[in-house]
């Protein structure tokens, strides 16, 4: 299988690096700069429309969403163990946490981190940040509870949800201060040789 991952430091591309080294995949990587512009070049439009990572190309054909890639891998790739098999009991708490993140977890971190610190003074409407900050303290609370007597989301086994939740949990780990079970749940997640701590390239 011939993968190319469409990669930035620091994006949701992190996430499928993150999987295709728990799976010892081999795959090559294509920087995409997206403080340069780079995004929204013709062809780099071609592989994804919208110009945003992560894209990932396998064997051809192209992928974009992060989470449907990260699931799509962890189901597909022979013996990868990062996702329970569709008529496994685990396998509704496996959904549940894989789109507990992208929605729940993840719209109000993105609205934080467009508002708080990436978009420049003039486009920033910060006035949405206290909210955004409620409604993630609120799903920190859910996965909290979740992690308090287990060492990951599903069924106390590392798994594809960890992937997706372990990336947005490092965005802001000062707003994990009140809940320990998920200091102690992104320490161990860090401590995986497979986590992406230092660029690609
Ligand atoms: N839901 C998409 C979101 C992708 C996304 O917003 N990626 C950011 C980087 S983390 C991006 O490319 N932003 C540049 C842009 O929107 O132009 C996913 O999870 O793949």
């Amino acid at each position: 299988m011939e993968l190319i991952l469409y990669y930035m430091p620091g994006t949701r591309a992190e996430r499928i690096r993150w999987i295709l080294e728990e799976l010892d995949l081999e795959y090559r990587v294509e920087t995409i700069d997206l403080f340069k512009g780079e995004g929204q070049r013709a062809d780099y439009l071609a592989i994804h429309p919208l110009g945003q990572l992560p894209a990932l190309k396998v064997d051809g054909e192209v992928m974009i969403e992060s989470g449907a890639i990260v699931q799509w891998l962890a189901e597909s790739v022979p013996g990868s163990n990062l996702a329970p098999a569709p008529d496994q009991p685990t396998r509704c708490a496996f959904n549940q946490w894989m789109y507990f993140v992208a929605t729940s977890l993840e719209a109000p971190a993105w609205e934080m981190m467009l508002h708080g610190r990436i978009l420049p003074d003039e486009q920033a409407v910060r006035e949405i940040i206290p909210f955004a900050e409620k409604r993630y303290a609120e799903a920190l609370g859910v996965l909290e509870n979740a992690v308090k007597d287990q060492d990951y989301l599903v069924d106390g086994r590392f798994s594809a949800a960890d992937i997706m939740a372990g990336y947005i949990l490092a965005w802001f780990p000062g707003q994990l201060v009140s809940y320990p079970a998920l200091q102690s749940y992104l320490a161990r997640l860090k401590q995986r040789p497979a986590y992406p701590h230092a660029p690609a390239n």
